[in-house]
């Protein structure tokens, strides 16, 4: 039985020298409501290079609401798990998301011979899945270097103030990107209560194309991108989120707890591995008046 948790743990699954899984389960937790969240650490097992090519979350997730998967140095604790309630509560120093699984969404899957690259120079030697009630997943990788890395690119708003009752505030974030080409294939929103929809896009001569839009009260999973395309050194990326103050009696502010809001937009791509950038962000308002030109869509409402 896969969910049995008094099994002994075997993380380290090695098929062949160069593939390997890693098994992550979360040892017995009881939830006690369904707020909480619960953080468990397992070490990268190899000092070297390696990538993870695959994400297979385990079949009985039925009990979970969504999970996080983050790579980073210093988890807050290395043995057994522990209480991440708050959004902060995962490592000490930089969390580095890789991975998002929600129920009623489906999966994401990196296109072929993309990876995250772990362990070696990368700053990952710990995995820390974070779940929101629940239970098990696992995740395959290999030795060999793959054609493209995988990397994320976080938009977010450091300092949206949403005030009570108002029906409209827009968070806007936009920088421009400076770097090798980039090949975004998925994305993900995150606000809590107040956000309504997310957007974001590219902007190359004026034109925007959409990269990806969402309700942030749906399930919070990778989506696939709306627009297979490619983001080059000179283009802007940009996104909004639409909040509603309804509801609220004083001023909402970005923040960790639940009555605090935030703004996030997550660009999922794949470059070139020979200068892959594994993170990038972007927390700037971009120019003054560049979101005069933003489409229409990304004020309406997506039913949820
Ligand atoms: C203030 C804020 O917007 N926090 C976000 C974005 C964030 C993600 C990571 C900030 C840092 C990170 O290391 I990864 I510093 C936030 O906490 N987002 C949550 C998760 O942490 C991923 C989310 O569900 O998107
Ligand atoms: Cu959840
Ligand atoms: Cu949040």
């Amino acid at each position: 039985d896969p969910n049995d948790c008094t099994q002994p743990r075997q993380p380290l699954i090695m098929s062949n020298p160069f593939n390997f899984s890693v098994d992550i389960r979360m040892p017995g937790v009881l939830p006690t409501s369904s707020d909480s969240y619960y953080c468990v650490a397992v070490p990268v097992p190899t000092s070297r290079e390696a990538y993870i090519v695959d994400f297979v979350p385990h079949a009985s997730m039925d009990t979970a609401h969504h999970m996080l998967l983050y790579g980073c140095r210093a988890p807050y604790s290395t043995k057994g798990f522990w209480d991440c309630g708050t959004e902060q509560g995962t490592c000490q120093d930089e969390a580095k998301i890789m991975y998002a699984w929600a129920r009623n969404a489906p999966p994401t899957n990196l296109p072929k011979d993309v990876g995250f690259k772990v362990g070696g120079d990368t700053q990952i030697t710990y995995f820390v899945l974070q779940l929101h009630y629940g239970d098990v997943n696992s995740f395959r990788g290999m030795l060999s270097p793959q054609p493209y890395v995988a990397g994320m690119y976080l938009m977010m708003s450091l300092d949206t103030v949403i005030p009570p009752g108002k029906t409209v505030t827009n968070a806007d974030i936009a920088c421009t990107y400076l770097s090798y080409p980039m090949y975004p294939f998925a994305f993900r929103t995150h606000t809590h209560r107040l956000g309504k929809v997310v957007s974001g896009y590219r902007i190359r001569n004026g034109q925007w194309m959409l990269i990806g839009r969402q309700s942030p009260q749906l399930p919070q999973a990778f989506y696939p991108v709306s627009n297979a395309i490619d983001v080059r050194y000179g283009d802007t990326l940009a996104a909004r989120c639409v909040f509603t103050g309804e509801g609220r009696t004083g001023k909402t502010r970005i923040g960790g707890t639940s009555n605090d809001e935030m703004c996030n937009f997550y660009i999922m791509y794949y470059m070139d591995n020979k200068h892959a950038v594994p993170y990038m962000d972007c927390m700037d308002h971009g120019t003054s008046g560049l979101f005069r030109g933003i489409p229409a869509e990304a004020s309406v409402p997506i039913p949820v």
